[in-house]
């Protein structure tokens, strides 16, 4: 029996290519590990125990390979996928490392460069099609601006839907199983980045041409840049059937991107979120987007990988136990009492009931005196998370 902290294929942990293969350069600083090539990384996933590998075009196939190159590139990843058994769950264009996309791809002003784009986002479909990819990510690092004066923000929306509607129908014309998620991020590397959010994303989504093809990726980091709730961005793409992927990671906020360890920062809003993704059911991947700390050498990236799936078992054991809790439930059916006076004047509007509840009264008073023991609830969650329950 293995322990429940020992990743399993039906966790559906994932890791992109870029994750455990990154060397540790940042900007004031050398690389500080050596690269690992992707077979090399495809063997340390699966020794730690992931599920699948995700990756960018160019995560596999540098932009300047030639198409031998790139075929013995694959065949030699595929074969370390099948000596494996790793998956690839997810694929993703590489938009933003070359200079040539220094001011974005699908919404540079230069009618080329997002031409350009376009092609290898085609390019790179095909080669996560036939990796197997079921999810094809978006992350537009380069789409924003350093000065407005560069771009009109509205002409920056109608390029990113031109692009989007394209790729749509690209994806239907050559019969591929593929969903779109589009990941936001406020800032960094540019400025200010279009669709900074979320929210923004899922308002940009309803006016596509295919609106059921592309969902969200949400990512933790990304929204605590921008000082939200995490957890509120993933439930609203949830309700709206959006929540295609998800990229896990930790990050302080009001910091620059930090990209740590799952669990490393928040962990309390971790375990809000691991509660929330398995009583809700979400079968998607549960992708880490993340990378070790720059102190590490590879087994400390090892520690990293295998410390952002074992966070997650315990923080899912952990949401067992709270929905297990008889005291916590206790409080929650006292927090949710409902005595049934209510109920004539809830619901869908008709004009009888709005007449019934204009002439309604309510103590008002009584109802504001009444404690809501919240601080209980949340007391019993800290205990629990802590270890003392
Ligand atoms: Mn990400």
């Amino acid at each position: 029996m293995p322990s429940p902290y020992t990743p399993q294929p039906h966790h559906r942990f994932t890791f992109g290519l870029w994750t455990v293969g990154n060397i540790g350069r940042d900007p004031f600083g050398e690389p500080v590990r050596a690269p690992l090539s992707p077979v090399q990384i495809v063997h340390l996933l699966a020794e730690v125990g992931a599920y699948g590998v995700n990756l960018h075009d160019n995560d596999l196939v540098p932009i300047d390979a030639t198409p031998g190159q790139r075929d013995r590139i694959v065949a030699a990843f595929r074969q370390a996928l099948a000596e494996t058994g790793l998956v690839v769950p997810m694929a993703t264009t590489n938009l933003f490392s070359h200079p040539v996309f220094k001011d974005g791809a699908f919404t540079s002003n230069d009618p080329r460069v997002r031409a350009f784009a376009l092609q290898k986002t085609m390019r790179a479909i095909d080669l996560g099609a036939a990796l197997g990819a079921q999810i094809y990510v978006f992350w537009g690092g380069r789409e924003g601006v350093e000065t407005d004066a560069a771009k009109d923000p509205v002409l920056a929306i109608h390029r990113t839907r031109e692009a989007m509607n394209f790729l749509c129908e690209y994806v239907l014309d050559q019969g591929y199983d593929l969903r779109f998620a589009l990941e936001a991020k406020p800032n960094e590397p540019r400025a200010d980045i279009y669709n900074a959010t979320t929210g923004h994303m899922l308002a940009f989504i309803a006016t596509l041409d295919h609106p059921e093809m592309v969902g969200v990726n949400p990512e933790v980091a990304h929204e605590h840049m921008a000082g939200l709730n995490f957890l509120h961005n993933v439930a609203q793409a949830w309700e709206a059937g959006k929540l295609f992927h998800i990229d896990l990671n930790d990050q302080a906020f009001g910091r620059y991107d930090q990209d740590f360890r799952f669990g490393a920062v928040n962990l309390k809003a971790a375990f809000f979120l691991v509660k929330f993704l398995e009583d809700v059911g979400y079968a998607g991947s549960r992708h880490f987007d993340a990378h070790a700390y720059r102190s590490e050498d590879e087994a400390g990236v090892k520690d990293f990988a295998r410390g952002c799936m074992r966070t997650y078992l315990i923080l899912k054991e952990k949401a067992a136990a709270w929905n297990a809790d008889p005291e916590i439930q206790a409080l929650l059916a006292e927090i949710h009492q409902d005595d049934g006076s209510a109920a004539p004047f809830l619901g869908a509007y008709n004009r009888a009931r709005a007449d019934d509840l204009k002439a309604a009264t309510f103590d008002y008073q009584a109802l504001a005196a009444r404690g809501l023991r919240y601080e209980r609830l949340d007391q019993l969650t800290i205990e629990l998370l802590l270890g003392v329950r």
